[in-house]
Parts: C-alpha cells; structure tokens; sequence
C-alpha cells in the first residue's frame, strides 16, 4: 500500500518511522511519503493561510497550494491506481475499524492534515469531483490538526495489511472486529508471574479447560463492554447473545 501526506509539519509525522508502521516500511509493505505543503508556495513567506471570507476568528487554508500539492502528488502514480482522498476533519464521518478494515484493501491512500480552521472547501469539492474523497473525524473532541489523526488512521490501517501482524489471529478479536468477540470489547489479559504483589491471577486460565476458559472470556468481555459502552450491547443482534450471555 502506498500512502501519501501532505502537511505543514512534516516532522510530526516521524512517528510513522517507529514499531509496527516502521517495520512495515522497512519490509517494504508500506510506501509512506510525506510531503511540505509549503513547497507548493510560490511567495517569499511560504503562506499557506488567509482570513476568512464572512469575517470570524482563525485562518483559513489557502486552495491554490492544496491543489498543486494534490495535482503533484496524484500526478506521481502510475497512472493506473486512483488515491482514495482521505481529509482529517472534526466534521468528517467517524473513523471506525469498519472503516479501517475497507481503506486497508486499497492499493493507495492520500492524506490532507490541515491546521488553523481548515481548508478552503473549494478544495474538497474539487477531488470529490475526481476521485474518491472522505471527510473522517477520529473522535467527538476538537484537535489542533489533522497530523495526529493521520498517525492515529495509519496505524490503524497498517496492522491489518497482510503479513504486518505475525499472527492474523490478532485481529480477528480486536474489540471493534466486525465478527470478533461478536463486536464486545476484550476482557483482562494475564501474564506470568502467576502471583503478583499478593495478587493472583484468575484459578480458571490454569484449569485447562478451554471451554470454561472461553466462557469465562466472553463473561469479562459483556461485562466490559455492559459497563464501558452500554451503546454496544443496545445495538447488537439479540441473536448474538447466547443463552448463557443472558445470565448477567
Ligand atoms: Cl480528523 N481533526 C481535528 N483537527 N480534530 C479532530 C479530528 C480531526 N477528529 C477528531 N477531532
């Protein structure tokens, strides 16, 4: 997968050089290209943003610099791949693992992290025009710029390409799975030692039994999620829960 930035802070997506998303760069599954928007800039301060039209506090970004970022970027393909568009916006639709799992079948990406008070909306509807383009929000909170939400959907989205992961078990269980733990959230994990300043683990995870120890899981994960998103258990199939889940 090939996946393009363009932003002001170049350096604030270093992370991308780290761990898992590292690693995958390195092995060559990923090709992670990040661009300074302000070499599209053709004035002696580099301006990227202006006051807004219909007066109001913050700046706004300019379109002419996005659009021959965007053009320069989308002109370096092959010619045959199309980018999906990807814009980092709190008015964007929610980023959901749905959402991560369907961006990680596409063969390349572009990401457009703004800062100030977002860019000229000119510009989202010309490569809505052209290509496939999605306004996508992390979260219902108000960040300072679109870069940490790209770190936040890249990471997302690279652990799901094939071969990242060592075990492609791992994320058949992931909390937001579609199909998971049927779409609770994980229950407690344990590891040695066995006894921990006085604290055991559960007697259950050394029975061997795997079919208490499966129920004991899926017992953890409704309580979780009953307790932590009560939104999760209202909007699932009541076929989902067994006869056993009805007992809490
Ligand atoms: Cl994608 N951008 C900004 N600036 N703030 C956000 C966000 C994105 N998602 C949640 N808050």
């Amino acid at each position: 997968m090939r996946l393009d930035v363009v932003t002001i802070f170049p350096e604030y997506l270093e992370p991308l050089n780290l761990s898992l998303v590292g690693k995958a760069r390195a092995r060559g599954q990923l090709d992670v290209r990040v661009h300074d928007l302000r070499e599209w800039t053709h004035d002696r301060h580099n301006t990227v943003d202006d006051t807004p039209y219909g007066g109001g506090p913050g700046m706004v970004m300019k379109p002419e610099p996005w659009g021959e970022a965007l053009d320069a970027v989308i002109a370096s393909g092959d010619g045959e791949e199309r980018p999906v568009v990807v814009v980092p916006t709190p008015g964007g639709e929610p980023f959901t693992q749905e959402m991560a799992v369907r961006l990680a079948e596409r063969p390349w990406l572009v990401f457009t992290p703004a800062r100030y008070e977002g860019i000229d909306r000119r510009v989202v509807e010309e490569y809505a025009r052209e290509y496939e383009l999605l306004e996508v929000s992390i979260g219902d909170y108000v960040l300072a710029g679109g870069e940490a939400p790209v770190l936040v959907m890249t990471e997302a989205i690279a652990r799901l390409l094939p071969g990242v992961l060592g075990n492609a078990e791992s994320h058949r269980d992931d909390s937001f799975a579609p199909g998971g733990m049927a779409g609770l959230l994980e229950g407690p994990v344990y590891t040695k030692p066995p006894v921990w300043r006085g604290r055991s683990i559960p007697e259950v995870l050394l029975s061997g039994h795997h079919g208490r120890i499966a129920r004991w899981r899926r017992d953890e994960a409704l309580r979780r999620t009953a307790r932590n998103r009560p939104d999760l258990i209202a909007g699932r199939d009541p076929a989902a829960f067994d006869r056993d889940d009805r007992r809490i």
